[in-house]
């Protein structure tokens, strides 16, 4: 059985992105194991702090970010990482010279864990544009998804599943517990380009701005696509990339610029989507070519099948 060696092999960057994604694969083991025991250990509920858009924290998303970082600094490749849980970039000291940098969203979905919903994480990775010798500054994050090297996802649901690309197709790997490796579970993942569901908080529709109602409208009339929705990005972009269909988060009267991030969410499910075969779009424009401004920029989003993201964004 093939595990996360195989992206060794895999594209120009392969063997680089390798010990960094095995560090991800560490994290999502650890992470793993404290939603499980959560609710033992009273790390279930909120932390009593904000995160710097003014969301509640909880206490796993604290303590999943944690582990990331360590697992980051563990690889000795990373100089650097933007998560969305914390408002500065966070410096790698011992390893400040290092080309890589990692944005994560280090525990998405997380009003699930009250109801034990799945929840995820996403991560990307991009080269410093800063010379080697300088500390890295919050610029160097500041790249479009056409310069990510690397992305992907863990699902936490009824199996921990660690998806990825390193640039030449999409790999799923699911956690075999009794190996205690991330085995290839599914090979070079393509969305299916008819059929699935369509995937948004409809709950929002009478406030989407753009004319997005009448646009999902005519998705429904035409297609009869049903419904699914977890409200965590990373079950919902995962449904969508193995049924087909859409996920969407428009821009609505509250969130005039969307809800999800463009570091953290975006342009790591942006490139992911792409490189299984289907679209990543704002409204605007394409996701990858979105140039971002600052750590923390949120962007509506529509993911999905090409007919089906085109009857959205056109
Ligand atoms: P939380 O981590 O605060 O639960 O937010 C999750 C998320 O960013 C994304 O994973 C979901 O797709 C989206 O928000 C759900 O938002 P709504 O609750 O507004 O539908």
């Amino acid at each position: 059985m093939e595990t996360l060696n195989r992206i060794a092999s895999q594209g120009e960057h392969g063997a680089t992105m390798m010990p960094i994604i095995q560090g991800v694969g560490r994290a999502a083991v650890e992470i793993a194991a404290l939603l499980r025991g959560a609710v033992f250990r009273g790390a279930l509920g909120a932390a009593g702090s904000e995160n710097v858009q003014g969301e509640t924290q909880q206490k796993l998303d604290i303590l999943s970010d944690e582990i990331f970082l360590e697992e980051m600094r563990s690889t000795g490749f990373v100089c650097a990482v933007g998560s969305e849980e914390q408002e500065d970039l966070c410096l790698i000291k011992e390893y400040s010279s290092a080309d890589w940098l990692v944005l994560v969203d280090p525990l998405d979905g997380s009003s699930n864990l009250d109801v034990d919903g799945p929840v995820g994480t996403i991560f990307s990775i991009i080269k410093r544009k800063t010379a080697n010798s300088e500390t890295p500054l919050e610029s160097d994050t500041l790249q479009s998804g056409r310069e990510v090297i690397a992305a992907g996802y863990v699902l936490y649901g009824p199996s921990t599943m660690l998806v990825c690309s390193v640039g030449e197709g999409v790999d799923g790997f699911t956690f075999n517990p009794s190996t205690a490796r991330f085995e290839l579970s599914h090979p070079a993942m393509t969305i299916p380009q008819q059929g699935g569901y369509y995937s948004v908080n409809e709950s929002n529709a009478d406030k989407w701005l753009d004319n997005k109602g009448e646009a999902l409208q005519k998705l429904k009339d035409e297609t009869g696509l049903g419904m699914r929705y977890v409200g965590a990005m990373v079950a919902d972009m995962h449904r969508t990339l193995l049924k087909g269909g859409l996920f969407l988060y428009p821009a609505d009267e509250v969130n005039t610029n969307g809800k999800l991030r463009l570091l953290y969410e975006a342009i790591p499910m942006g490139y992911l989507m792409v490189q299984a075969g289907g679209s990543a779009h704002t409204g605007i424009e394409e996701v990858l070519d979105v140039q971002p401004k600052s750590l923390h920029q949120r962007v509506p989003v529509y993911l999905g099948a090409n007919k089906a993201v085109d009857t959205l964004v056109r």
